[in-house]
């Protein structure tokens, strides 16, 4: 038996995990035991690697369509023949448009530095990830309040004495370490409260679980403020010490009370109060967390603002058990890894998607992708006429599939890389297929944390098709395009380039597949701690926001209810599957074939629906049916569904046909997007839901 360490790639919380191997074969997979987080432990997609490994049912050859775009037909070929193709197309676009405009669009990471510095190298602004469909509110939210990233403070559940979960279901939307980390503080008596539209399984856990109406986040937050200003409830010190404008706020807040609180949200105005109380006492080891999807309203970025607040005026931005503030490498008085993003400059062109220049409050890294199909669409700033969609599913995870299909038409360039089918890649003129995580190995990455560390993804074993790892498809790629200093033909030397002055060797890794860059987790001095806004504080009216005319404290404005008869599409995740990407691995898809439309018991009473009974969901004209799941645990105003199903694909045997795809009734969607916090808003569409006659056929 041969042990490699490695790192789970079944989703983008990219566990540490250890692979057992004996004869070419996978015998276990497991958490890598020297994380103690992890206590040995795989989610149940972590454990069905297995099954992706062994499915034919994924590209198994590079392939070059041959018919018209999404038609299914394709010519297996060599890698050579592939990367020359795409090395003519790409040329040819440069030639005839410049550099700018070739895109590529990935799912953001710790691996991603080899080809962002490729895009770099060849002179493109224009990288973008998947942020704008999940976090980027969330990002911005915290950038306008403490000048940090989303990233750049850890949620302690393992310290917490009060975790609040809004719009958060950990248990189902898992990272392993933060489940068992959360588990643990339970288990030492730390209160759970859970602020959600339905009863999820984190709610299942909670001390308290407040079922509020879908989109009225922001009238309860309000009123939590109200609560611990009016009540002096809040820390004092730490406000004295931090917060800038506190005045401001409290002038805001007064009118919020829990009573109105309690006519817009449904939630009692006596719990609302108990609530701020309890979380007071737990001060300031508190976690409320700001959310993790909230690409959900155009107002969700204020939602995700008030959040920060109440963790400030708990004190617990920076604290132990708290939202500590985590460290760098060189923080910890280490060097940094070598960055191949470094070797190039980076390039003066302004971005396709505006952000930067039009729209100077959003941080520029990864931009915002649908403002860049929105370019693609128009040719405003410039034409985009290559597009490589690296790891990401836009198809599946952006609204109006057949509208971004069409603007993908205007390419004269789509190549998808991806160890799976997708929607995408189906549509694309080229498919590189990756090796699954087990058949491949990584660059060197580094995670800042409280304990910082670098890592590293090891094959486990030998690629069972014509697949190739993310470094030899940049290093073909990068030696036809002219880039020598990426033509790498193996690991070594890249690892060895990466981490060139850092004091560790390639060596180091051997042990446990990844190196501690500091002993022990480093907290920083809560009396002693600097926020990189303007002001250098904890900014109530943000100096940023202020620059771009934006309010800091936006009054509350109901959303729009749906009109009678119709219900808000809400959507999440499930524990089993990973977004559209596990629906048809074998083990995975027995566990969860398809998705279901969860709708309110007194609802579906009234409509005559039974459980389990098909229904018709449609919006402007579309229709899809699906199994309705009738509970009380969801508000009556929406029906609620997985996202990841509905699959079309030929190739995706199991896959095929089961389910209901949620970015098919979200017309209009590709619009609908907030200019402030700069996410898109998915949950403002309205479906309509009815029982199917014993005579019609759907
Ligand atoms: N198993 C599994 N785990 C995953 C993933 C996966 O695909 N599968 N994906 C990963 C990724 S990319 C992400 S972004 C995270 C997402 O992690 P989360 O954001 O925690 O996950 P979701 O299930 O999308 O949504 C959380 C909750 O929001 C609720 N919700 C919907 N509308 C509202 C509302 O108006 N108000 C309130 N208060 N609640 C609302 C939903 O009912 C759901 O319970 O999960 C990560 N982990
Ligand atoms: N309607 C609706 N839309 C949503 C969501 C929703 O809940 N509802 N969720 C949103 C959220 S939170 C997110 S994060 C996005 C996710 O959107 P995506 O990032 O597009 O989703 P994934 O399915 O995780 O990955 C996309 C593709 O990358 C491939 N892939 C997976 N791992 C790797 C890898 O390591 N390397 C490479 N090259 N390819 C890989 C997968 O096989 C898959 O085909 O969707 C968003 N869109
Ligand atoms: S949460 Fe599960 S699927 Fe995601 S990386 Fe960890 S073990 Fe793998
Ligand atoms: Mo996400």
């Amino acid at each position: 038996m041969e042990s490699v360490y490695s790192i789970c790639g079944m989703c983008t919380v990219r566990c540490p995990i250890l692979a057992q191997t004996k004869n070419g074969r996978i015998a276990e997979l497991r958490g890598n035991p020297h994380v103690p987080a992890m206590a040995g432990s795989l989610c149940a997609r972590g454990a069905a690697g297995t099954a992706l490994l062994n499915d034919k049912e994924r590209p198994r050859t590079p392939l070059i369509r041959e018919g018209a775009r999404g038609e299914g037909r394709w010519r297996s070929v060599s890698w050579d023949e592939a990367l020359d193709y795409v090395e003519k197309k790409l040329k040819a676009v440069m030639d005839q448009y410049g550099p700018k405009s070739v895109a590529l669009s990935d799912r953001g990471g710790p691996f991603r530095d080899m080809h962002r510095a490729l895009l770099r190298g060849i002179g493109s602004p224009n990288y973008c990830n998947h942020d704008a469909s999940c976090a980027r509110n969330v990002h911005h939210a915290h950038i306008s309040v403490t000048g940090l990233g989303r990233k750049d403070v850890a949620y302690d559940f393992a310290n917490a004495r009060h975790v609040v979960l809004q719009m958060r279901n950990i248990f189902e939307s898992i990272d392993v370490q933060e489940v068992n980390n959360l588990m643990g503080a339970l288990d030492r008596g730390c209160r759970l409260s859970v602020i959600d539209i339905r009863s999820n399984v984190s709610s299942t856990k909670a001390d308290d679980f407040f079922m509020l109406k879908p989109g009225t986040d922001y009238a309860f937050n309000l009123a939590v403020i109200h609560v611990l200003i009016g009540e002096r409830l809040y820390d004092e010190d730490y406000v004295n010490r931090y917060i800038k404008d506190m005045d401001k706020l409290e002038g805001f807040a007064a009118d919020y009370t829990p009573e109105w609180a309690a006519a817009e949200t449904g939630i009692e105005a006596v719990r609302i109060r108990d609530f701020a109380r309890q979380l007071a006492k737990s001060a300031p080891s508190v976690i409320w967390h700001p959310g993790w999807m909230t690409a959900r309203y155009r107002h969700s970025f204020y939602v995700s603002r008030s959040i920060y607040i109440i963790n400030a005026l708990l004190g617990a931005i920076g604290t132990k058990g708290g939202l500590p503030l985590i460290n760098t490498p060189g923080e910890v008085g280490r060097k940094g890894l070598r960055k191949f993003m470094d070797l190039y400059p980076a390039p003066e062109e302004k971005r396709a998607d505006g952000v930067g220049w039009r729209y100077e409050h959003f941080d520029k890294g990864p931009g915002l992708t649908h403002l860049l199909y929105k370019a693609m669409e128009t040719d405003d700033p410039y034409p985009v006429k290559a597009y490589i969609a690296y790891r990401h599913d836009p198809l599946m995870g952006f609204p109006e599939p057949d509208r971004l299909r069409e603007i993908y038409n205007r390419l004269d360039l789509l190549v998808a890389v991806t160890f799976s089918w997708s929607d995408t890649a189906w549509h694309a003129d080229v498919v590189l297929p990756l090796s699954t995580y087990l058949e491949r190995e990584s660059v060197v990455a580094s995670k800042n944390a409280l304990q910082p560390y670098f890592f590293v993804r090891n094959r486990a074993l030998e690629p069972r098709y014509d697949t190739r790892a993310d470094w030899e498809i940049v290093a073909g790629l990068a030696r036809r395009l002219g880039l020598k200093e990426l033509d790498y033909d193996n690991i070594e030397s890249i690892r060895n380039y990466q981490l060139e002055g850092t004091g560790i060797t390639l060596g180091d890794f051997a042990q446990s597949g990844m190196v501690h860059l500091a002993d022990t987790p480093i907290y920083r001095d809560r009396n002693n701690l600097s926020f990189k806004t303007p002001s250098g504080k904890i900014e109530i009216i943000s100096g940023l926001l202020d620059k771009s005319n934006i309010p800091s404290l936006l009054p509350y404005k109901p959303i729009p209810v749906p009109p009678e008869g119709m219900f808000r599409l809400t959507f999440g995740r499930c524990a089993v599957h990973t977004q559209g990407h596990t629906v048809n691995n074998e083990l995975l898809f027995e566990q969860m074939p398809e998705n279901t439309l969860w709708i309110n018991s007194g609802v579906a009473e009234k409509m005559g629906i039974s459980d389990g009974e098909r229904v018709a969901v449609s919006q402007n004209g579309y229709t899809e049916t699906i199994m309705a799941q009738v509970t009380e645990g969801i508000h009556p105003e929406a029906v609620f569904v997985v996202h990841g199903f509905g699959h079309r694909l030929p190739v995706e045997s199991r896959a095929r046909g089961m389910g209901l795809a949620d970015n098919m009734f979200m017309k209009g969607g590709l619009d609908l997007w907030d200019p402030v916090g700069g996410a898109m808003a998915f949950q403002e569409h309205f479906v309509s839901v009815r029982k199917i006659a014993a005579n019609e056929a759907l």
